[in-house]
């Protein structure tokens, strides 16, 4: 039998913060035509066009869906610029964002 004795770990080892993050969310209404959400989809979130048309088509039969989740300020920058590409073609289209729990 051997005699080695390992004593236990006292270093306490500092819990890693990482930041909250956010859900970008597509809010659904009834004027903003089908392919043009997809397009914004495409654009923002970088998503391809089968993505696209799936997160879309959850939001106009459920009424909203999440998009994806970021950190804070990078989910309020594309839930903007979602809203603003819908404004500028002049659709209601709307993103919001909430924090994950
Ligand atoms: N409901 C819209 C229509 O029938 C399409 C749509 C889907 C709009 C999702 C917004 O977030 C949305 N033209």
């Amino acid at each position: 039998m051997s005699d080695i004795v390992t004593k236990p770990r006292t270093k306490t080892r500092p819990k890693t913060q990482r930041p909250k993050l956010h859900k970008v969310i597509l809010v659904n209404d009834d004027y903003t035509p089908r392919e043009f959400v997809v397009v914004v989809l495409k654009a923002v979130f970088r998503m391809n066009a089968d993505q696209a048309h799936r997160v879309m088509i959850t939001a106009h039969r459920r009424g909203t869906c999440v998009v994806a989740v970021y950190t804070k300020d990078v989910a309020e920058t594309k839930a903007t610029e979602g809203t603003d590409q819908g404004r500028r073609a002049g659709y209601p289209l709307m993103f919001t964002t909430e924090p994950e729990e």
